[in-house]
């Protein structure tokens, strides 16, 4: 039986389940950031003082561990991925929280990763129960394909919600702002919530209609995310 007739049933729509969990994220198509030996994740925007969380930090937080798929927005799934860290909730509650500036309410969060990607989620779906700062895949540490040492993960939400090698969150009294104007970016344009269960993969067209433009991207996002590898592909 094919992995695509296995998970089927259980595919949000417009999505085909891929072997195995490529590499995608291609940030300015470069191989994966060197991690700083004193790397830390900071927070920072609507505090009262910034606060900087190492992995030792993490480590005195609860653990939980999520199992899910992982949805790219052009259109590939990586199936059944046990990610292992700690929720974005309970950093929130017990590290954000507590210096949270409250002149204006916060509606928003940023996550930025060392390499420049940066996602923008409302805090409500930030706080869903099944979001992870996650440090480990399927019981190893990540790996620097896959977003080394913390990731967020966001499995309700397409995958370029879930920033890599996290080094930022910035908390925000508001979304994403300015008009996209280059022709790129409003062909590619995020939806700010980015359900994958709503097909919430453009900002102002309906999913499905954009769906065979997304897969066009797929062969060559593939290509350069592989030629960025830090490990050695299966051949
Ligand atoms: N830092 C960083 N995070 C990132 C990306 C990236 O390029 N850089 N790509 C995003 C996209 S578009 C997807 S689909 C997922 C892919 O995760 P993977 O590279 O672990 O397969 O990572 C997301 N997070
Ligand atoms: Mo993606």
């Amino acid at each position: 039986m094919s992995i695509a007739t296995r998970h089927g049933l259980r595919m949000p729509p417009g999505q085909r389940p891929v072997e195995g969990f490529p590499r995608f994220g291609t940030h300015l198509h470069h191989p994966p950031p060197e991690v700083p030996v004193d790397h830390a994740i900071e927070v920072g925007g609507a505090v009262t003082v910034s606060v900087s969380m190492t992995s030792a930090d993490l480590a005195q937080l609860p653990r939980r561990e999520v199992r899910a798929d992982l949805h790219c927005v052009a259109g590939w799934s990586a199936i059944d991925l046990r990610w292992e860290g700690v929720a974005f909730e309970t950093v929130y509650r017990e590290v954000i929280e507590p210096v949270l500036d409250r002149s204006a309410p916060v509606t928003h969060v940023a996550f930025a990763g060392l390499d420049g990607h940066r996602s923008v989620a409302t805090l409500e779906d930030a706080l869903a129960a099944n979001v992870l700062i996650a440090e480990n895949l399927d019981g190893r540490p990540l790996d620097a394909d896959h977003g080394a040492p913390a990731r967020l993960v966001s499995p309700s939400q397409y995958g370029f919600m879930s920033t890599k090698h996290l080094s930022r969150i910035e908390m925000r009294t508001a979304g994403r702002t300015g008009v996209p104007r280059a022709l790129a970016d409003r062909l590619l344009e995020e939806h700010p919530r980015a359900r994958v269960w709503e097909e919430e993969r453009h900002g102002s067209l309906p999913g499905r209609a954009v769906r065979p433009i997304y897969r066009l991207l797929i062969p060559p996002i593939r290509y350069l995310s592989a030629r960025g590898r830090r490990s050695t592909p299966p051949e």
